[in-house]
């Protein structure tokens, strides 16, 4: 259905106070239940789950260096809200329908506290999964000061858990950032930008089954699923009115498949300052702004002189991306900027000429170079299955660095569909790509290459997370393991792939 753009103002999801904090330490309680929220002024509540009983949950805001305990607790009903997929691994019958478990992706922590698939947890930790180790979990937050942002990741149903509202932003700031002068406080939004079906009752509308359905499967996976429209911090198409001034704009994109490519039909630059793990050496002045599954940018967008205009943030990104349909009226338009607020103050935030220290990791100094494909099949009802390495979930670990290790992995993707590769634990740096023959290494197994070696793009030249690995290129990235060892994943963050096999665990050892 058609809903009115700019109907709606844009939420800004409340900050969550600790229960105590003393001494760099901090204690934090939250709770995930089902509730109505509003998406849309023309449609009635819809039932969401969330943090805190909002969607997306609060923003947890922590300082570099403090140690941050959570308690996590599940509080939803026992009937999961969407369809289940029981064929898909971690998803059969002998485990309970609504399981959750927390990660905060892009942050650096102990495993046991990293939110591992199979740790599991059900309404009161009445059951848990095999590699469930505590309740509270803890965070040292050792990260550079950064855009993180919290989901949930129970194996096989966290496309379902993620698309029915569980994700907030995770925040690290740093005196080193503050120092920077950026615009700060009111002027420093996060905007979590996601595509939904939303039914005329109001409802999540979630599929369940493929576009041609398979026989025999009362409820089946699909291969992505992409929505009808787009929803910023939990509102469809929202406008937000601003001041004529700079504003710090956290952007993340947390859609189960739908890539963006963010633009302003303003024409204007967006000052992008920081990557997925922080601020980059120095501004890059950006028309688009490519953001797969999880991935964040942080932009500086200067309205200053701009009073009485309206800015609209669009979407030009094909989904599948990057060879599928163009966005439509429903997702080819993300929110507008409206230019009516008075000045309240001078604008004395500044775009820095330098940002931060990013250290080049070279890849002489790795220890190791592992090549990893990314690959195509068809399961035994004719669904596409993507893999990694060729390998499924349950298969034997085969990526087990040493702790402190650099390591140089080199993703061969072989498949039609960019997707974005996650790794958790480390931040790493892309160091290329490059198109090679995907038909001939099929058959030989052996990398040809059909192009030159091409640089990260300047916006992604930072600390990343979350890389886009483009078909028919092998893409490079280094990283350098620790300071944790233990059992961690690795996979595509198409939430769809990474339930259906396309998520492999890896061991850092001591
Ligand atoms: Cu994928």
């Amino acid at each position: 259905m058609v809903l009115s753009k700019f109907v709606d103002e844009l939420p800004i999801p409340p900050m969550l106070r600790p229960v105590w904090r003393r001494g760099g330490q901090s204690y934090y309680e939250v709770r995930m239940t089902q509730f109505r929220q509003s998406l849309h002024r023309d449609l009635p509540e819809t039932v969401v789950w969330g943090y805190n009983g909002s969607t997306p949950g609060p923003t947890i805001e922590v300082e570099s260096g403090e140690s941050a305990y959570i308690h996590w607790i599940n509080d939803l009903p026992e009937k999961h809200l969407l369809p289940i997929d029981h064929t898909v691994h971690g998803a059969h019958h002998d485990v309970p329908d609504v399981r959750t478990v927390v990660h905060v992706h892009g942050a650096s922590v102990e495993w046991e506290s990293d939110g591992y698939p199979e740790a599991w947890f059900t309404r009161g930790f009445q059951q848990v999964g095999p590699y469930f180790r505590k309740q509270v979990y803890h965070y040292d937050n050792f990260d550079r000061a950064c855009t993180l942002w919290y989901h949930d990741h129970a194996l096989g149903i966290t496309r379902l858990n993620v698309y029915a509202g569980l994700a907030g932003f995770y925040l690290i700031r740093s005196e080193q950032e503050r120092q920077l002068n950026l615009p700060s406080g009111e002027y420093d939004i996060p905007l979590m930008i996601q595509d939904k079906t939303l039914k005329s009752d109001g409802s999540l509308y979630y599929p369940d089954q493929p576009d041609k359905p398979v026989p025999g499967l009362k409820t089946s996976i699909v291969p992505e699923f992409f929505g009808e429209t787009i929803t910023v911090n939990g509102k469809v198409h929202p406008f937000l009115k601003v001041e004529p001034r700079k504003y710090r704009f956290r952007l993340l994109n947390a859609a189960n498949a739908r890539f963006f490519r963010l633009q302003l039909n303003s024409g204007q630059l967006m000052y992008q300052i920081a990557t997925d793990g922080g601020l980059m050496e120095q501004p890059v002045g950006v028309r688009s702004i490519t953001l797969s599954p999880a991935e964040r940018a942080e932009v500086i967008i200067d309205f200053t002189n701009m009073e009485g205009r309206d800015v609209v943030m669009t979407n030009s990104a094909p989904a599948p991306f990057p060879t599928g349909d163009m966005p439509d009226g429903g997702t080819a338009v993300v929110m507008q900027f409206r230019v009516n607020r008075p000045l309240q103050h001078i604008d004395t935030s500044v775009i820095p000429a330098t940002l931060s220290e990013v250290p080049k990791l070279l890849p002489q100094n790795a220890m190791m170079e592992r090549f990893l494909t990314l690959d195509h099949h068809l399961d035994h009802y004719g669904r596409e299955v993507m893999l990694l390495d060729n390998k499924h979930w349950d298969a034997a670990i085969t990526e087990n660095p040493r702790l402190g290790a650099t390591e140089i992995w080199t993703v061969i993707n072989t498949t039609p569909d960019a997707h974005p590769i996650h790794l958790h634990l480390v931040n790493f740096q892309i160091l290329d790509r490059r198109n090679f023959d995907v038909a001939s290494f099929q058959k030989t197994g052996i990398v040809t290459y059909t192009g030159e070696s091409e640089p990260p793009a300047p916006q992604e030249r930072g600390w990343k997370d979350t890389v886009i690995a483009n078909p028919g290129q092998v893409t490079r990235i280094i990283m350098t393991f620790g300071p944790y060892s233990g059992l961690f994943v690795w996979h595509c963050h198409i939430l769809e792939h990474e339930d259906y096999e396309m998520m492999r665990p890896f061991v850092v050892i001591i």
